[in-house]
């Protein structure tokens, strides 16, 4: 097996089309997107040339259970970072990853109306994801994604995704700073999520503040945050994960801040805003976020590899001999190390 798929196009070459999207030609960028998606080789071709230019973006992880209103709040969030009386505007790119619900161009942020406050400003680039990519899921996916924005220039890029499935967390592995966003009066099927997620919050928000049981879910919030720092347990847990090699390294120092937002009228995304930054400010003042950074590559690396290697081995052996070691494990014959064995070493 090769890494990416051969598509005989007349798209153009790796090379010029790396340069249309470093000059911040729109169009080349959407283009790239999809060849990413759709891992081609030309992307992948691409990607190799543009991965130098990257580092330099701020990726904002926004995850939590369906229907909390992430959508809602990612699109507050853009338009807070595009504000014009800021010294620093940012350039903005939203990547909306498996959208629960259907949707038709606009429609994917929710709030069509609203979706007109970002429409037309050039600083601003929004993406769904339509596919989960076979190579190395849809991690692997959104992370070729992310580094193409990355190199385009996009400084701040937020990705949302329905925090259920242990995809999205690894997507989130991605981010620098997560928000996990809650809402008030979530059914019990909920919880279950919310712990999960929890783990991996660097910011948390209570959403639709408006709604009556907003005290009660912030205090649940807390309370489960100062639990876990008794226990020591209040860094994020994308700074602790195996795969991260320095996470002893990864300063303890920040604790999870729980705001309050409204993302339909904007109540609290100042507040959110301003906490991402500090965050960001802590991961830089602290080093931390160099850190990540290389356990992340790292950890891609070692991803990648372990995809394409089970694959090509995969192609080496007969369909046949191996479901019927399946089958000889399911019957209890043989065990799951002996016909891994016996599969590995062709006896
Ligand atoms: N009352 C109230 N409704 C809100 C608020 N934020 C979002 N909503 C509404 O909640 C619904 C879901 O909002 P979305 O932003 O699409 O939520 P989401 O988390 O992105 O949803 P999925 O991507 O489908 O998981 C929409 O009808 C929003 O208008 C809020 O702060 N208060
Ligand atoms: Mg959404």
């Amino acid at each position: 097996m090769q890494i990416g798929n051969d598509v005989k196009s007349q798209m153009p070459d790796a090379n010029s089309f790396a340069e249309k999207v470093l000059a911040g030609n729109r169009l080349a960028l959407a283009r790239l997107l999809t060849q990413i998606e759709n891992e081609t080789t030309l992307g992948f071709d691409v990607l190799d040339i543009l991965f130098p230019r990257t580092g330099n973006a701020h990726l904002i992880g926004v995850t939590g259970a369906p229907g909390t209103g992430k959508s809602s709040l990612v699109n507050q969030l853009a338009l807070a970072f595009r504000k014009k009386e800021r010294a620093e505007t940012k350039r903005v790119a939203i990547v909306a990853v498996d959208p629960s619900s259907p949707f038709t161009g606009g429609a994917i942020l929710g709030d069509r109306v609203r979706m007109r406050d970002l429409a037309g400003d050039p600083g601003i680039f929004i993406r769904s994801m339509a596919s989960r990519g076979s190579l190395g899921g849809l991690a692997t996916t959104t992370s070729g994604i992310v580094l193409a924005l990355d190199a385009a220039g996009y400084d701040v890029i937020l990705v949302e995704t329905v925090g259920v499935g242990q995809a999205e967390v690894d997507i989130v592995r991605l981010a620098h700073t997560t928000v996990v966003v809650e809402a008030p009066g979530l059914g019990d099927e909920i919880q279950a999520i919310k712990a999960g997620l929890m783990e991996i919050a660097d910011i948390l928000v209570v959403n639709k503040a408006d709604k009556p049981g907003v005290e009660i879910t912030e205090r649940a919030l807390r309370s489960m945050l100062q639990m876990r720092k008794d226990q020591g347990r209040h860094v994020a847990l994308a700074n602790r994960i195996k795969p991260y090699p320095d996470e002893v390294n990864v300063d303890p120092s920040w604790f999870p801040p729980v705001l309050k937002t409204v993302a339909i009228d904007g109540k609290g995304v100042g507040s959110l805003h301003n906490a991402i930054a500090q965050h960001y400010n802590y991961l830089s003042d602290t080093k931390s976020i160099i850190l990540k950074e290389q356990a992340r590559l790292k950890y891609e690396v070692e991803m990648l590899l372990r995809e394409i290697l089970v694959a090509r081995w995969r192609e080496s052996i007969r369909e046949h001999e191996y479901q019927l070691a399946l089958t000889r494990v399911v019957q209890r014959e043989i065990s799951p190390w002996k016909a891994v064995k016996q599969l590995i070493e062709g006896r």
